[in-house]
Order: C-alpha cells, then structure tokens, then sequence
C-alpha cells in the first residue's frame, strides 16, 4: 500500500510539475487550423452568393445559397432579423457529410423581426432594412459575397470584405493515390464539348481536394499526444470589421489590458479552457474561460458582436494604422474624410458553423441589453455571496475552522462565508469528507451558520476510479462518463490520481449530478453549505495541453473537440441545479467556477483562477475583471494572489482594490504562509480591517446594483468609458473603473504610491468619499493615497445607499438603518436607486422594495419602483448627507400623511450638510424638504 502511494504521488509529481511549463501550451503555429486559417489570404474571396436563389420566408428571414466558385462547394447563408436592432448571419452547407456541432442551449428565445427589402439586380444586391429600426440597414452584395451593416447611412459592420471567409467542407479522407496511370482513351469514340467541359472540372475539383489536404488535416500531434482527427478539418474563418472604431474590448479570458491590442506579427488572442499555471501578464494566451463576445466603442456609439462557437478559436485582431482607412475609401459615406479608422477581426474556429450575432446599440447600455438578452442576464446573487469571503488551501480542520472564525469576531472583521478546498476531502473524493479532520461537518456549519455565515466546499469534475466510492460506482454503471476515442471509459489524471470525467453535455448526467447535492446524498452537507466548481476546463494532468484529448467521445457522436468551451459551464449550471433542488427552490443557489463560457452569468460567479503575488497581478486583475463583466459576468473576482507570499504592502492594497470588485473573496496557495489579516502588523491589520468594513458599509449599494445586473445585464464594475462613453481619453483606459454609476476608483497598485493622479471625467463634479471634499470635472487631480486610502470619489448628481452599522457578517445587518449620501452636480440635483429584500430566498420575484431616490429644488424623495407586493422591513432612514450643499434653516420629512421636523447639522466649508434620524420605514415612500 505505502508502496502505491510512493509509486502515485511521484506520478502526480511529474505530471503536475509536467502541467506547470508553458511550453505545454499551442501558438497559431502549432495547431494545424489556426495556421491554415491564418494563411488563408486570397485576393479576391472565392464565395459568391447566387442572387436568383433569394428566399425571404417570414419576413424576418432572408435565405441564400452560396457557392465556393473554387471546389464548387455549396453553402446556405440566413440572415435573420431580431428584436431590439439585431441581425443574426448563420452560414452552414447545403449538404455536409455529416452535421456540423452547432452550440446548443446558449441563446434565449428572442422575438423577431421583419426586414424590409430591396433588390438591386443590375448590381447584384440586396438591402434589407429593420421594420421596426429603420435606421439599420444591412447589405448583401453577392459576388463576391459580402455583408455590410449601416446605422443611420453609416456603415459600421463589414463582414468579408477582406475576404477570408473560409469554410473547410468535411470530406472524406482520400485515400493515397496509386501512381498515375495513362488512361486507355477510346480512340473512335468523339468526346462531344459538353463531356469534355465536364471532365475537366471533375478534375479540377479532384485536383483541389487533393491539394487541399495540408499537414494536420487528418491527424495532428502536439508533444507527446496524437488528435486523430477522425472528421478530417472542418474549421471556419470570417473577417468582422468594426468600421470607423479605433477601439475594440471583450474575448475574455486574457492576463490582457482592457482595450484589446493589435496582434498583427504577434500571436492572436487565443479562446481555449485552459488551466494555466502562473499565467504571464500582457497576453493573449487561453486561459480558463472563453466568451467570444467583442464589443466596438466610439465616442458616437457602441456595437457588439457575438461569434457563437463552442470549440477552440484564434482571434486575430488588426488595429493597425497600416489597415486604417481602406473601408473608408470604399463606403460613400465617408467620402472626402481621410483615414477612417477601423478594427478588422479574423474568427478562426475549429469547428462548427459560422453564426454571428450584431447588435447595433447605439449605447453602452444598449448593447449590454442586447447582449444579455440572447445569452442571460447576472443570476440574482444571494446578498452573502457579494460580501468578503475568507479561502485559503486548505482551512485544516473542523479547529481551523472554529478557530479562524473566532478570530474574525475577535478582531472586529466582518466576513460572511469560510471555504474548503480540496483537502477537506477524503483522498480528494467530491462529496466526501475526511473524517479524521472533518467528524462532525454538520456541527461545524451549524456554528458558522448560528453568527449568520455561509460554507463553501470545492467539488471538482474529476472523478476517482474507485468502486468504493459512491460517485464514480454508480456513475459508472449508469455509461455516465466520457468515452475514449476507440470507446471504454477515458482516463485522466488529476488531484485524485486516475480519475474519469462525467459527460456533462447529456441532460441525464446533469439531472443525476444535481441530485448528488439532496442532503441526504450529499452526508455532511447542509443547507449553509454551496459549491466551488474548479479544474473544469477540464483540467487533465496528462492530456494534452493539461486537458482532454479532443478526439475523445461525448454523448450524441460529437468530439470533445466540438464542446469543450461549454463543459465548465455545463458542470456549474448542474451543481446550480443541485442547489436548487435541495432547498425546494426556495434558496438562491451559489456556485463559483473557474471554467466560464458564454451565458456563465445566468448561473454563478468566477474568479480570474491562479493568479500570482505580485502588484503586476493586481494592477491587471482591473482590465481582466472589467472584460468579463463587459462580456456578461458581473459577478467575478479575482484572488490576492494565489501563488506566493504578499508582502503587507501588497496584500492590503490588493484588499482594498478587492474590497470594491464584484466577487471579495481572499485565498491562497497551499504552499503559502498562513496570511489572514489579524496575522499582520496593526498598521496594516487596521487598514485590511478598514477595506473589509468599507464594503460592508457599502452593501446596500452593491445589493441594488446586482439586482440591476439581473434585470438588465449592466456590469456592476464598469470601465469609464461605459458611464462617459463621449470621451475619447476614457477609451483605453483601465487603471480605473466605476462600480455602478455613481463610484469611481483608482487602486493602488504599485509599490510605495503615496499619492496619485485620478482623471476626473464628465461635468457633474465629484466628491471623495473619505473627506467629502469637491472636486470639479473634467479634471485631473492629484490625491494623496497613504497607506489607509486609495481613489475613491462619488459622481455629482447621484445617491447612494449605505449601512454604517457594520456587523460581524451581513445577514445581521439586514433589519439595520440605511444612510444615503447625496452628492449634488452642480444643478443641485442627484437621483439614484435602493433595492432591499429578504437577501436569499426567490421571494424576491415578488417581494422587495425597489425605491426610485431623487434630488430636486431641495427635495429628497423617495418613491416606490415596485410593481409588487412591498417587503416587510423594519429598517428606516437613519441619516442623510448632502454633499454640495447651502445651510439650510429647516429640514422636514414627511411619510403616512404626517410631517416632522428633522435636526441638522452643516460643514459650511466643504458644504457638507447631515440630517439626523429622519427615522421614515425603508417600505414607505417619504420626502425631505429642506428649506
Ligand atoms: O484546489 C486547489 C487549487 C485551488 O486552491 C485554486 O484556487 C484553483 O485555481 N486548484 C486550483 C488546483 C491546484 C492549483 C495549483
């Protein structure tokens, strides 16, 4: 036995340190589509639609068939027109060999919507113009095909022309030739002109087909490992133009800066679900999660494009001034204008059918709609989950447990959820625990849970081939997992060792994995406990790039090729299913997942994976965390650097830059000194301690803007340029963000940075939120940043809501009195919102307080959002500030038909005025009259 365990821990030893290079992961060089894709580069595009074959047959649908006039192969092109400005491009064969993957359950049912066309048959055209936005108008051109997109007469879509539309038809593979062979021609017989025409286009087409078979078609190997490619090469390439933009974002997940970079000469961003040890900065290597979703901004508008596609995809990206104005030239619109600019994005995808979503915008706002309109907007958070969160690989022991949760309280640190990672485990078996550490898992979440805190528990998709244990007997029993290439059950090695994975594409492997979350299946659980999906990229030690083997077998025929970007995200939303179950869909579920895909929103959080302990690693978790959030998923975080030790320094200027970001949850690397934040010097403790009840005090806030999220798909962390969008000195940046509307914040992510310039955008002013102090805009200011603050300024003209009583987690807080800070523009005026609820169950659906604030010739009123039954709350208003203001001579507030007089107090130099205890029940509407 011990000599078994000596034998697999050398193996994991090799083959985790094997996973930890680099050089274990593909350039466009090394992957045999990507390189032919990239290589594609004909003058003119040979794909031609046939004008005669137009079909227009609901009206919101126009079908055309398409010929590659080089091997003749024939394609279907339908263009559909959709709700709210969208335009969707599907384009398949006619007849493929086979069917090709076409991503299933990702987009939502959306309305449709009539075009209106006209047909230019000297030219070959046809427009196509939205009924119900007559503003957008799309073009087909057929020969050579060509698809451009117009809002209001400009254009901003153009869809191959630069020609590198480019589908890969699926074949049969040939068999290798025997040697020519002079054919015996019938000398008597005379070939009539028609016979001969035909046979040289056979031959041509023969000719083709065999020069078309390059290197890596039929099999490719990398390392030490074989694709072998039983479909043969089926990959797509389309060039998407973002016409009159300089400025293109989104294709997460990159260690990347917001605005995305030319990779022209360089490597193209790269969507494949990795799992990347120690991932470099300032890349467009694959790591964990992929969402080909790119986002166009100008000062005038904002457009998105979704390339749906489930398989791994090279995205090329050419802003370069050398590309700049060539539509330009070519679109009337622009005449006599020089230099057009224009981003030109090559899709490379290794399968599947091209299917690209437009949306028109024209605002940030508008296209976040759009966006999560097709693919979901954020799953309404339990309000637990958006507060801090304590990780660390591993807590020992049901005493480390009892131990670290104590010392919270003892240090006067709000936390609200303790994790266990792997080790809690017995032998890294999901859903068990070992005993020795772990007796009484039960009781310990019953304590945690007794001061109103949450447990989480990681559960991996990896499953130990061991027939005793539960999971992998009856999963095995049941055909539940993934199929090697020649059939039996594939096997990988991961934490546990040997390990099998379950296929989460089929719904009966999804329906039975949920039902592994009954309490009752699930020992040792509790309805205080959720869910950590991690390594679902699939993280596989020995496969090839540290994951699957593409050519092995999912249910319904198809590769894991076909699917891989999805099956993190089909493994979450099970284990959300799970949740959901166990508590009778009463509780709101929470699951976080390393592996994301287009539509994570819907189902959980994320976190940027394994970052490192570096300030390099904090100043990019900022643009990494605001493309996702552009991409759909509000609610992500990333860790206080997971590899390494922080210093002090460090790790509390990464508290207080997190203490502002979606997903607050501090957690470390096995290997790493213990770092909880009593275990530091005073100075610094205080200071952690500062940024945790920071956002405690700010809940109430981030509450409302989740909820938002969920009814709109806004991002809660947002780039500057989302709230500004008319700035051009917003575009590219990403030292900065806003959460919500009204906060702007500036961490501080370098060394020794005792003060620092923060760009002030807009008219409306700003307000620091530490000193209240005004600062005029647009501005540049310079501010003081000791150790114990970083930028935080609140926009003039909004209202937000705080809690000031801030308790050892926030379930306590919830019947606790609310503050609201009103910060005047320089009209007087400001308005904002306030959402309050029950904070966990779906009653939210019908019960809540949605409460529209508003500031307005010195009144602050509140009136009801609400289109339903109110929400019982004994919480009331406790105080106002208003920042920006006049000395007043009397305050009164009025609610239930009755008014009082309110005490006050005024800052005349910074124009700070407080109302003390307006005392109004958050339910009610009320109004405050200064005078
Ligand atoms: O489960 C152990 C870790 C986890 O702590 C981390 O957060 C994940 O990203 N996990 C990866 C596996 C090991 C990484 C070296």
């Amino acid at each position: 036995k011990a000599l078994l365990f000596i034998m697999a821990a050398v193996i994991l030893e090799e083959n985790t340190s094997e996973a930890f290079d680099q050089g274990n992961f593909k350039k466009c060089d090394q992957s045999s589509f990507c390189q032919r894709q990239r290589n594609y580069k004909p003058s003119q595009s040979p794909y031609k639609a046939l004008y005669s074959s137009l079909q227009s047959i609901s009206g919101s649908h126009v079908y055309l068939d398409v010929v590659n006039t080089e091997n003749q192969q024939q394609f279907t092109l339908d263009v559909h027109g959709m709700e709210d400005g969208m335009i969707r491009l599907r384009m398949n064969e006619l007849t493929p060999l086979k069917p090709r993957y076409e991503v299933p359950n990702t987009i939502h049912e959306v309305g449709a919507q009539n075009f209106i066309l006209t047909q230019n048959d000297a030219n070959q055209t046809i427009t196509m113009r939205l009924a119900n936005n007559p503003t957008i108008h799309a073009l087909i051109s057929c020969q050579p095909f060509r698809f451009d997109v117009f809002d209001d007469s400009e254009p901003v879509f153009s869809i191959n022309s630069r020609h590198l539309l480019n589908i890969e038809h699926l074949r049969e593979k040939q068999a290798p030739k025997p040697p020519a062979e002079e054919p015996i021609k019938d000398e008597t017989a005379e070939e009539t002109a028609d016979q001969l025409e035909a046979e040289e286009k056979e031959e041509k087409i023969e000719e083709k087909e065999t020069s078309e078979d390059q290197p890596g078609m039929w099999e490719e190997t990398f390392k030490t490992h074989t694709d072998s490619k039983p479909r043969g090469p089926e990959s797509i390439g389309l060039d998407t133009s973002f016409v009159n933009f300089k400025h293109v974002y989104g294709i997460p997940e990159h260690a990347d800066k917001l605005a995305l970079g030319s990779t022209i000469g360089a490597e193209p961003y790269r969507l494949y679900n990795l799992d990347v040890f120690e991932y470099d900065l300032d890349s467009k290597a694959a790591l964990y999660g992929s969402i080909p979703f790119m986002i166009g901004h100008n000062a005038k508008r904002t457009v998105g494009l979704l390339w749906l596609n489930s398989a791994e995809t090279w995205i090329d990206v050419d802003s370069s001034d050398d590309s700049k104005g060539m539509l330009g030239t070519v679109f009337g619109y622009f005449a006599g204008q020089e230099n057009v600019p224009e981003v030109n994005i090559h899709w490379m995808s290794e399968s599947g059918v091209i299917d690209v979503y437009l949306m028109l915008g024209p605002s940030p706002k508008d296209v976040m709609r759009q966006y999560t309109t097709l693919t979901g907007t954020t799953y309404f958070p339990p309000k637990w989950s958006i507060a801090y969160h304590q990780s660390r690989w591993n807590y020992k022991d049901e005493d480390d447990v009892k131990t670290v949760d104590a010392a919270f309280d003892e240090h006067d640190i709000p936390y609200d959820c303790l994790w266990l990672d792997i080790e809690h485990t017995d032998g890294k078996r999901y859903f068990t625990w070992d005993t020795l550490k772990f007796p009484n898992p039960i009781k310990m979440q019953d304590d945690v849970a007794a001061k109103g805190r949450k447990m989480v528990t990681i559960i991996d998709p990896h499953i130990k081939t061991d027939a005793n244990y539960h999971i992998y007997r009856e999963a095995q029993a049941k055909g539940y997992f993934i199929q090697n290439k020649d059939g039996g059950e594939f096997r990988g090695w991961c934490w546990p060792g040997d390990s099998a994975y379950l296929d989460f594409t089929l719904p009966q492997v999804r329906s039975w994995w949920a039902s592994q979350f009954a309490l009752d299946i699930y020992k040792g659980s509790t309805l205080n406990l959720f869910t950590w999906n991690d390594m679902n990229e699939p993280s596989v030690f020995n496969g090839p790039e540290i994951t699957m083997h593409k050519d092995i077998k999912h249910g319904g025929g198809w590769e894991h090729r076909h699917v891989h970007n999805m099956y993190g995200i089909l493994q979450q939303a099970s284990t959300v299913d799970g949740q959901l179950a166990r508590s009778g869909g009463n509780e709101r579920p929470f699951v976080l997942s390393r592996a994301f895909y287009i539509g994570t929103q819907k189902y959980g959080a994320i976190w940027t994976g394994d970052n490192t302990a570096e300030w390099g690693h904090l100043e990019y978790s900022v643009p990494m965390l605001l493309t996702i959030g552009l991409c759909g998923i509000s609610h992500c975080g990333a860790d206080g650097g997971f590899f390494k030790n922080p210093d002090p320094e460090l790790l509390t200027r990464w508290y207080q830059a997190a203490a502002y970001q979606p997903f607050f949850r501090a957690h470390a690397h096995i290997d790493t000194t213990r770092r909880e934040p009593w275990l530091y010097d005073e100075q610094y403790k205080n200071v952690i301690r500062g940024a945790i009840r920071e956002r405690y005090e700010l809940m109430p806030y981030w509450y409302t803007l989740f909820y938002q999220s969920h009814i709109n798909g806004e991002p809660t962390m947002r780039p500057l340029w989302y709230e500004f969008p008319s700035d051009p000195e917003l575009f590219a940046k990403d030292d900065s963000f806003m959460v919500g509307s009204a906060l702007l914040v500036k961490p501080v992510v370098e060394r020794s940075t005792w003060a620092t310039q923060v760009y002030l955008p807009g008219k409306s002013g700003w307000y620091d939120v530490k000193t209240n102090q005004y600062f005029p805009s647009p501005n540049t200011i310079s501010m003081a940043t000791p150790l114990a603050k970083i930028a935080v300024l609140q926009k003039g003209g909004t209202i937000i809501p705080r809690q000031l009583r801030v308790r050892r987690c926030s379930a306590l807080m919830t019947q606790d009195p609310y503050t609201l800070y009103v910060a005047l523009d320089p009209q007087g005026k400001a308005e904002g919102e306030m959402y309050l609820d029950d904070g966990h169950t779906f009653n939210y659906k019908g019960i809540f307080n949605y409460k529209k604030l508003t500031f307005e010739n010195n009144v602050l009123t509140a009136s009801s959002l609400n289109n339903t039954a109110s929400w019982e709350t004994s919480s009331w208003l406790e105080r106002v500030i208003v920042m920006g203001t006049r000395q007043p001579s009397v305050i009164t507030v009025e609610s239930d038909g009755a008014t009082t007089n309110l005490g006050f107090s005024f800052e005349p130099n910074l124009r700070v005025l407080t109302i003390r205890k307006p005392g109004v029940n958050l339910q009610k509407d009320w109004k405050i009259q200064i005078n």
